[in-house]
């Protein structure tokens, strides 16, 4: 069974196709799967508008008493999946539900634990991001290269088997639970999947000066446990 957890602050506006697009992904796949929306309390009601959406899709809600960071939002989602395979994916559209099957296919016929959706691989790109996001983006990506050979490593989306997380202790801090994933899960292969980013057509950005200091910390600590070899897939490959 697939889990694919979805981290709601203030989505209102993107919801329902959010949940139309992945149930249509889920019925042309053939997939049995549940849908975690982890609200934090968003002022303009998503949680109370995923727990209507319930009654037409397999949706359930954890509701968190105030905004405590996208990475938490996802390991308290983890908690209550009941799936074997895990999805990670942003509410706002700018990741597209459709291309969780090619990640998916690609776990289940290529022998991966980890596909990764990929912006920095040919086929993948960004559309209609302003340009110093895309910037962000860049500068973000190189600080990883030394960490790990994954080409889009800030990529918030992502499919893991949830045996690659057992035992393994994921850092809460920040915007970058895929990276803290990529560089902590026990997985012995892993593929890119290329995807087209776009920007988010409702709502506004959660993305803030507090995310990019969150950012650099969790990259001090990845870099500190690289040097003392804690770190399991780069370990493997030693
Ligand atoms: N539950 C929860 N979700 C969050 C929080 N911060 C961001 N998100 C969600 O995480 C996803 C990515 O955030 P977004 O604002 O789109 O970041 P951007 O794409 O980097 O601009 C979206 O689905 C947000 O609603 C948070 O503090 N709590
Ligand atoms: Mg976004």
């Amino acid at each position: 069974m697939l889990s694919v957890i979805v981290p709601t602050y203030n989505e209102r506006g993107a919801l329902p196709e959010l949940l139309e697009r992945l149930a249509a992904t889920f019925q042309q796949g053939g997939l049995a799967a549940e849908i975690i929306v982890v609200d934090d309390n968003s002022p303009d009601g998503t949680a109370a508008l995923a727990e209507e959406l319930a009654a037409r899709f397999p949706v359930r809600v954890l509701r968190r008493p105030g905004k405590l960071g996208l990475a938490s939002a996802v390991l308290d989602g983890l908690k209550i999946a009941h799936g074997d395979l895990i999805a990670v994916i942003d509410a706002d559209l700018s990741h597209p539900p459709e291309a969780l099957l090619p990640m998916i296919q690609a776990i289940e016929q290529e022998g991966a634990d980890l596909a990764v959706g990929s912006r920095y691989i040919p086929g993948g790109g960004m559309e209609d991001w302003p340009l110093s996001r895309q910037l962000v983006s860049m500068i973000a990506n190189r600080l990883t290269l030394a960490l790990t050979p994954v080409r889009d490593a800030t990529s918030g989306f992502f499919v893991v088997r949830r045996q690659a997380l057992e035992g393994v202790n994921l850092n809460p801090i920040g915007f970058k639970i895929g990276l803290e994933v990529i560089a902590r899960a026990h997985y012995r292969k892993y593929v890119e999947v290329p995807y087209t980013f776009t920007d988010r057509k409702h709502g506004f950005s959660k993305f803030t000066q507090r995310e990019v200091i969150a950012f650099l910390k969790q990259l001090l600590i990845l870099y500190g446990d690289k040097y003392r070899n804690r770190l399991y897939f780069a370990r493997s490959r030693a």
